[in-house]
């Protein structure tokens, strides 16, 4: 497939993330030819909010299409095994949001299929794709932060702060049995895998549900988690996930120790890295001429100009369908990732449900 020619997709799902995908998928060239959501009447409403030409009342309609050659699966995540098995067995290339599935066994089929497909499969694990994000990464790597020693990770929210918030997040039918760890969770355990190069082994955990009623419903999916780890290459550290902690809104912060310098990477200020030496601490700003190559091939604007989570999607697209064309793009993640983040997420229920040390 040539570099110009423009690849059919198919939007599935008409929500917060379908809006966001259409966007990334135009900004990377891809021809957004049709949707589907719950029903006919929601994928055309989105279909008209998004300027899409057709709507689809159902995803095994849109998979029909010829004309569509990936799907992004954009829907609730109970929904998504079933869906990505079927656009694969249709022989379209699929970016799957995450997490990629609500167990390690569907995941696991999932990895089965899409290697045997030779289709390209990823999900989005997109703050891999901010440019500090491939700079800290690129720190450790070569050498720069020496052996790293400890990580302290943290992923808060609150927009479920009170009893009377819900989505259908909360809900193990929809969203599965984890709910904080593996709505945001599972973003801070591939961010600071990715970056370290390393994974975690063991780990211990307490989850615990703040609200056990929501909408006079009972709750039985955890607002916040707290986790202690080790690796094999000796790091050792906690991560903590909250779903209500009041003011943070989208707070994903990797706070790591090496013995020559730490690194500090918050989600919400992506355009700056923090950088610790025990004398002589900078704030290091997105700036191609100062960061490795991979950090500054997602760079798409001149430093001053400011980038942020829009942009790191589209990045994360474009290396999507520069698979589709046959490139291999650093750091992709694949549905192998999303396989890797369903097993932590089981991981931290077990260990919490046990009181005990579980290995992954
Ligand atoms: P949402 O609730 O805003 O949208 C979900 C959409 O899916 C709705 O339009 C609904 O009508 C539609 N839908 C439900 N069942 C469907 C089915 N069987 N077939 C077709 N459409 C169906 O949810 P949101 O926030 O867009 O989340 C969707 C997925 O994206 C979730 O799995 C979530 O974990 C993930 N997500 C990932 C993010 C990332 O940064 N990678 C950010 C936000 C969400
Ligand atoms: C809600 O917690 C949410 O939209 C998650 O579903 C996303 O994955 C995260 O990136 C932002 O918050």
């Amino acid at each position: 497939m040539s570099k110009r020619s423009p690849i059919g997709v198919g939007i599935i799902g008409g929500g917060f993330m379908g809006r966001v995908h259409t966007a990334a998928a135009r900004s990377a060239g891809g021809n957004v030819i049709a949707i589907s959501s719950s029903s006919l009447a929601r994928a055309e409403s989105a279909a008209d909010e998004l300027g899409i030409e057709k709507a689809y009342g159902s995803v095994d309609q849109l998979l029909k299409d010829p004309a569509i050659s990936l799907v992004h699966i954009c829907t609730p995540n109970s929904s998504h095994a079933s869906i990505a098995k079927a656009a694969l067995a249709a022989g379209k290339h699929v970016v799957c949001e995450k997490p990629l599935a609500t167990s390690v066994e569907e995941a696991t089929e999932l990895v089965e299929l899409a290697n045997k497909s030779g289709l390209v499969a990823s999900v989005p694990f997109i703050y891999r794709y901010h440019p500090l994000v491939r700079e800290a990464r690129a720190r450790i790597s070569e050498g720069e932060v020496g052996r790293v020693l400890s990580v302290r990770g943290s992923y808060l929210q609150d927009w479920l702060l009170d009893p009377t918030d819900d989505n259908w997040r909360v809900s193990t039918d929809e969203g599965g049995a984890s709910r904080a760890f593996a709505d945001i969770g599972s973003h801070l355990v591939d961010l600071m895998e990715f970056i370290l190069g390393d994974r975690i082994s063991m780990m211990a955990s307490v989850a615990k549900t703040v609200h056990p009623i929501r909408g006079g419903k009972p709750v039985n999916t955890e607002d916040e988690a707290a986790v202690l780890f080790q690796t094999p290459g000796g790091v050792i550290g906690t991560l903590f996930v909250s779903q209500v902690a009041p003011g943070r809104k989208n707070r994903l912060l990797l706070d790591i120790s090496g013995t020559t310098e730490s690194i500090e990477f918050n989600q919400e200020s992506p355009e700056v890295l923090w950088i610790g030496h025990r004398e002589g601490s900078v704030l290091m700003p997105r700036d191609d001429a100062q960061m490795h190559e991979d950090a500054a091939r997602l760079s798409v604007v001149p430093a001053g100009h400011p980038m942020g989570y829009v942009d790191a999607f589209a990045g994360y697209v474009r290396d999507v369908y520069a698979a589709v064309r046959g490139e291999k793009p650093n750091g992709l993640p694949t549905f192998a990732d999303g396989l890797r983040a369903n097993k932590v997420t089981e991981g931290v229920l077990k260990a919490s449900n046990s009181q005990f040390w579980v290995e992954i």
